[in-house]
C-alpha cells in the first residue's frame, strides 16, 4: 500500500484494553491507545516538538470520538505545565478541521494552535508543538510526558493512558519514505 512513513522515537505502548467497542446506544466510546512517540523537527530555523499517537481502530473522522491529550511537566515537580491536545477548529461541529492546541497552565491561556496531522479512517495522529511554546532553554531537556485518550464525544472520560516520562527529547532527523 502506498503511503508516507514518518519515524518517531517510541516513548511508550499500551495493550489492547477494549477488544470490543462500546455497545450501540451506550452513550460512551472507548478510545484505546496503542503507542506514543515523539521527535523534534526543524523548519525555517524553528524547532518543533511532535507527538505521534496511535490508537487501536481507525476512526472515520479525526475529531470524534477520539480525543488526545499530552500533559508535559517541564519543571520536574510532577505537575503538568503544558497540555497539548486535539480539538475541532472553532468548536464542536464548526469547521470539521482538527487542530492541536498548547495550553500553558501557568499563564492559564492557549499559547499556540496548529493543524493536526491526521486523516480520515486513520488510527495515527501527529501533534505539532513549537518548541518556543514550552519555554525551555534548549533541546535535550528532560520532561515528564503522559498521553491520555479521551471519549471526546459523549462523556469526556479518560479511557487510556501512556506514561512516557521522564524523557529527554533529542533531535532526530525527519525521515520520509514509502511503504
Ligand atoms: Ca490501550
Amino acid at each position: 500500500m502506498a503511503g508516507t512513513t514518518e519515524v518517531f522515537d517510541l516513548l511508550g505502548t499500551s495493550p489492547l484494553d477494549y477488544p470490543s467497542p462500546a455497545p450501540p446506544g451506550s452513550d460512551y466510546t472507548l478510545t484505546d491507545l496503542k503507542s506514543f512517540g515523539a521527535r523534534v523537527i526543524q523548519d525555517s530555523g524553528q524547532y518543533y516538538l511532535q507527538f505521534a499517537l496511535a490508537t487501536y481502530g481507525e476512526p472515520a473522522e479525526p475529531n470524534y470520538p477520539v480525543g488526545l491529550d499530552v500533559e508535559i511537566d517541564t519543571s520536574g515537580d510532577g505537575v503538568a505545565d503544558y497540555a497539548v491536545y486535539t480539538i475541532e477548529n472553532n468548536g464542536f461541529a464548526a469547521a470539521g478541521q482538527s487542530v492541536t492546541q498548547v495550553y500553558d497552565y501557568t499563564a492559564n491561556t492557549t499559547v499556540t494552535t496548529a493543524y493536526t496531522d491526521c486523516d480520515m479512517d486513520s488510527g495515527v495522529v501527529a501533534m505539532t508543538v513549537p518548541f518556543s511554546a514550552l519555554n525551555l532553554p534548549d533541546l535535550g531537556y528532560p520532561m515528564n510526558i503522559v498521553a491520555y485518550a479521551i471519549d471526546d464525544y459523549f462523556t469526556g472520560w479518560v479511557t487510556d493512558v501512556i506514561s512516557g516520562g521522564p524523557n529527554e527529547i533529542l533531535y532526530t532527523q525527519e525521515f520520509r519514505g514509502s511503504t
